[in-house]
């Protein structure tokens, strides 16, 4: 009777030690697909400050760009000067927007104002001008949203910058309060 128990404890024994060791060379195997999956878990969830990424992302997905030219969301690269900026590294040209150039008088102020309403690295929609789709040197030529506002109607009521009258009977945005309000 003994001898039987002692029998079973000693095959329970080989057998814990073969899960044992068993778990011990697969261990790594399985931490690693937990670790894979729980970070695909984390990357689903948005970190508090992604929230309020993808909540400017979502005004900006609101504002319906106009007519049927290229139309896209991205983020501000760099602002060049009050009239031109990047986005997503591709040059846009505000339509209708004169703003000085960054060395003349006026230049530094405009730049500063565009900043600080649409700093780089917030996220912004292009609304390509249909009536301006050959661009200018090499930039698009669009309305921008970004921040719940729209930078060329800001530049323009702020008086940062004046209308670019030489396009207004062309371009697609000569019908916006801003541009009619201030020359078109
Ligand atoms: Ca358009
Ligand atoms: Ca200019």
């Amino acid at each position: 009777m003994i001898n039987m128990n002692i029998q079973k404890l000693i095959v329970i024994i080989i057998a814990l030690i073969i899960i044992s060791m068993s778990i011990f060379t697969f261990s790594p195997y399985v931490i690693g697909i937990f670790h894979s999956v729980s970070q695909a878990n984390s990357s689903q969830i948005p970190a508090e400050n992604e929230t309020t990424q993808e909540s400017e992302q979502t005004i900006v997905q609101t504002a319906v760009c106009k007519g049927n030219a290229r139309c896209f969301d991205g983020i501000i690269t760099k602002i060049v000067d009050g009239d031109t900026l990047e986005i997503d590294n591709i040059p846009i040209r505000l339509a209708l927007v004169d703003a000085p150039e960054y060395n003349e008088e006026g230049g530094a102020e405009a730049k500063e104002f565009v900043s600080s309403l649409c700093p780089v690295g917030s996220t912004a929609k292009v609304d390509e001008d249909d009536g301006q789709t050959e661009g200018s040197y090499g930039r698009i030529i669009a309305a921008i949203y970004c921040n719940k506002i729209t930078l060329n109607a800001e530049l323009i009521t702020n008086e940062f910058a004046t209308i670019y009258k030489e396009f207004y009977d062309v371009s697609e945005f000569s019908n916006e309060y801003w541009a009619k309000d201030y020359g078109c």
